[in-house]
């Protein structure tokens, strides 16, 4: 039984120590550890509660909280373990969860005095009671009736927000109406509901308590749920934000949603476009981009001033040496402003890794290899080399300067060419800046930056101008810099 306040201490681990020479300062000095501060709002106002991103401050482990609560991504699992390692030696109480503890309760299981299945919204609380009374349990599975109606406010003041580009970020869902194949949500939500979202009034409220302008849904899917977007939509209306979010390829062509959002505020929306092989759709059970016109989809966003935060997929079955290139091209010529390739990875838990497995063709289960970068399965029309060369050559491609430019080009309005080129090229341009910034401790300060490049681009007084062929462009000129 533990009557008094309890020393609790949140980590979320860095993928690696950041050595790697792909570690990108900015790209893991984006976004604070949201699920960490969700489970922290149950505590009582009395308990002692520390939150730690190793990704942007240094962790010290000289210390004894009576409890450690350690978030899992499959690419930090082994330095998550041996944290959890080190402060069970010490007699501390480690609980871990989140989506590889989920994946793979029997491997976290022995690092760990509790774990958790699922989300935590509803597991975490139940814990906290049985810790208190002396009586915790060694497994937690969230099942039917998670919700989140009526749990308490995240604990922002725990987050450092100096030490992110953007602080206000935000998940007011959970989950995903969809399936598909490759991703982790069926997994994680499995036993209960897989997707699900706050109430309007207690999202409008948690964005209303953030300062600034700008906001960053991290939502799967913000326009997945038609009624709950709508109503964020219309509240949001006058409130004077500038967002960023997610969302399907089929929601943005269907009904005036999408219209709704950018009158919002909506700047700029990651699309998972993933593939343009109906066959690989099919059979990665991606239903929702099936027959869908995606350059249908890119001049709509355009038309509303929305850039694009395009994500491709490589190395799905049907795909062969040729696929890379005709994904850079097609993302070039169709305007998207920023392109997120990945290298297929079959996450355990998952629907592709069991058939894969099945097949015989996962080639390693070195956690750290599934980073979206490296090929760990025996794809079916290129070889591992092939495709992890493509990947880079993806990559040097999308962000050399003349195709930045020429995709600005595909763009209507002066003023979204502008912030297309400044955008592409503020995120993959100028990494050493970047760098100090970060170092310096001066993200916060680039927010108005931000802000201004994701400012409305209004057709008023402004002229269409007649958008350029790409026989028109000069070849790139600038040297390439090395692929993410
Ligand atoms: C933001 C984000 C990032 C950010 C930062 C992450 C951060 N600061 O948390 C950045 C850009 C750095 C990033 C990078 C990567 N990411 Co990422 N990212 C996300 C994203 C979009 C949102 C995370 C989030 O805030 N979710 C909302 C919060 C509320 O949920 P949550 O964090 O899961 O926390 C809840 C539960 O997990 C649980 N929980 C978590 N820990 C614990 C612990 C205990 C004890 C308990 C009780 C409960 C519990 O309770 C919380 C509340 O319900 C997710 C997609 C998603 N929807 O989750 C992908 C996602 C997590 N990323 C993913 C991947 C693969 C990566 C990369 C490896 C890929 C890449 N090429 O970039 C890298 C490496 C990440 C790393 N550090 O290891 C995958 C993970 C797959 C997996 N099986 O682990 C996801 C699911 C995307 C996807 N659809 O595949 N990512
Ligand atoms: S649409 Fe995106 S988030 Fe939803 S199931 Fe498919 S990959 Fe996952």
């Amino acid at each position: 039984m533990r009557r008094g306040p309890l020393k609790v201490k949140f980590i979320l681990p860095a993928l690696t120590e950041a050595k790697s020479p792909f570690w990108r300062p900015i790209k893991y000095s984006l976004f604070p550890p949201l699920g960490l501060a969700t489970l922290a709002a149950f505590l009582r106002p009395d308990d002692e509660a520390e939150l730690v991103d190793d990704h942007v401050e240094p962790l010290r482990t000289d210390d004894a909280p009576d409890l450690v609560v350690i978030q899992v991504y499959i690419t930090n699992a082994y330095r998550a373990y041996r944290l959890a390692d080190l402060y069970r030696a010490k007699g501390c109480f480690v609980a871990l969860g989140g989506l590889h503890v989920t994946s793979l309760p029997d491997e976290a299981a022995p690092h760990a005095d509790a774990i958790f299945i699922g989300p935590g919204e509803q597991t975490f609380p139940r814990f906290l009671a049985d810790f208190r009374a002396g009586e915790p349990q060694q497994r937690y599975v969230s099942t039917a009736g998670r919700t989140l109606e009526c749990i308490p406010p995240i604990r922002r003041d725990l987050i450092r927000r100096e030490l992110y580009l953007v602080p206000n970020s935000i998940v007011v869902t959970r989950g995903c109406p969809q399936h598909c194949d490759f991703c982790y949500k069926d997994a994680f939500f499995a036993g209960g509901r897989s997707f699900y979202t706050q109430r309007v009034d207690a999202a409008l409220a948690e964005i209303d308590r953030l300062p600034g302008r700008h906001l960053y849904f991290l939502d799967d899917h913000l326009l997945g749920d038609r009624r709950f977007a709508e109503a964020l939509f219309e509240g949001m209306r006058g409130m004077g934000r500038l967002f960023q979010g997610a969302a399907t390829v089929d929601s943005v062509l269907r009904g005036d949603l999408i219209e709704r959002a950018a009158e919002a505020g909506l700047r700029s929306l990651f699309v998972g476009f993933e593939t343009f092989d109906p066959a690989n759709l099919r059979a990665s059970n991606k239903k929702q981009n099936l027959a869908r016109d995606y350059a249908a989809v890119a001049r709509r966003l355009s038309d509303l001033g929305i850039m694009i935060n395009g994500s491709f997929v490589f190395g799905m079955d049907e795909d062969g040496p040729d696929v890379f290139d005709r994904t850079v091209d097609w993302a070039v010529r169709n305007g998207v402003t920023t392109a997120t390739f990945h290298v297929q990875t079959p996450y355990p838990g998952t629907r592709l890794h069991q058939s894969l497995a099945a097949q015989g063709r996962i080639l390693s289960s070195n956690w750290d290899l599934y980073d979206t970068r490296h090929v760990v399965y025996r794809p079916a029309r290129l070889s591992p080399e092939a495709l992890e060369a493509g990947y880079h050559r993806a990559y040097r491609d999308f962000y050399g300067w003349g195709n930045i430019a020429r995709g600005a080009l595909a763009h209507d309005t002066v003023r979204h060419r502008a912030k297309h080129f400044f955008y592409a090229a503020g995120w993959k341009k100028f990494e050493p800046l970047w760098d100090m910034v970060i170092k310096a401790r001066r993200l916060r300060r680039m927010t108005p930056l931000l802000e201004a490049v994701l400012s409305k681009v209004s057709r008023r007084g402004e002229e269409r101008v007649t958008a350029r062929t790409d026989k028109s462009l000069p070849p790139p000129e600038a040297p390439l810099l090395p692929a993410e």
